[in-house]
């Protein structure tokens, strides 16, 4: 049995439920709630202390790319990650920089900027007790603040943040104009990383603008989506 320990906002969680839909797996999640972090209790499942964990058969796997990786090797069929040694080393360098660069401004523009914040505190909060949405609506910015500063793009003024996101944009676009996919003849890795960070992204009301001005993105959005969004069981 697979069973995927999340949040169900984090574009960390969707990229594998992404990958597990792709390659046509059945699995359950739990949703952990965001006092766990708090509370430090997901160091229980996960040594690392941050979801996603996959529990496989009662194996725990967690980091979206070792887990991305373990499925892989689990469950060969479909791929998304392609043998061809050039092709894998630029799945793994996008992956990476959808992970640890796209992430912080997904980050920033959800959780820090007042008119996004509203709309991603809701659904983060939707299942928790009151005096937690109470709360958190004022920790969880504060805290995404502190690391976004720490780690750069929480410094710039929101125009620079803009212009940094138009060119990331305007790269995925130019990486499109000579095929369907980011990397190769097939869906890979590539996509299903850059599509969880850009969706969040989009979902803010600065990044659903600049998205807005790419149609070729929109049509890759829309194809990735098609091949990894489908419904999942709730866990038990
Ligand atoms: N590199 C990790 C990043 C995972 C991550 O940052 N997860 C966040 C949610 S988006 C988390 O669990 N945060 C809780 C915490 O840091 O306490 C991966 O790829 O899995």
């Amino acid at each position: 049995m697979i069973i995927l320990h999340q949040f169900e906002i984090s574009p960390f969680c969707d990229k594998i439920r992404r990958i597990l839909n792709y390659k046509g797996q059945t699995f359950k999640v739990r949703e952990v709630s965001i006092m766990d972090t708090a509370k430090g209790t997901i160091k229980k499942v996960n040594r690392i202390g941050k979801l996603p964990a996959l529990d496989i058969d009662g194996k725990i796997v967690c980091d979206s790319t070792n887990i991305a990786y373990a499925l892989e090797e689990r469950f060969p069929n479909p791929p998304v990650i392609p043998t061809d040694p050039r092709q894998r080393a630029l799945v793994h360098v996008l992956e990476d920089w959808a992970d640890e660069s796209l992430y912080f401004y997904e980050m920033h523009l959800r959780f820090t900027l007042p008119h996004n914040a509203d709309k991603t505190l809701a659904s983060l909060l939707a299942q928790e007790p009151s005096l937690i949405k109470l709360l958190v609506p004022i920790a969880v910015p504060a805290s995404m603040k502190r690391i976004t500063k720490t780690q750069g793009v929480g410094k710039k003024p929101i125009e620079m943040v803009c212009q940094d996101i138009t060119r990331h944009i305007s790269s995925i676009n130019d990486l499109l104009s000579d095929g369907l996919w980011l990397v190769g003849d097939q869906l890979t890795l590539a996509d299903i990383a850059v599509i969880s960070q850009l969706s969040c992204i989009r979902q803010s009301q600065e990044g659903g603008e600049i998205i807005a001005r790419y149609q070729t993105v929109i049509d890759w959005m829309q194809r990735v989506d098609d091949a990894t969004l489908t419904a999942m069981q709730p866990a038990a």
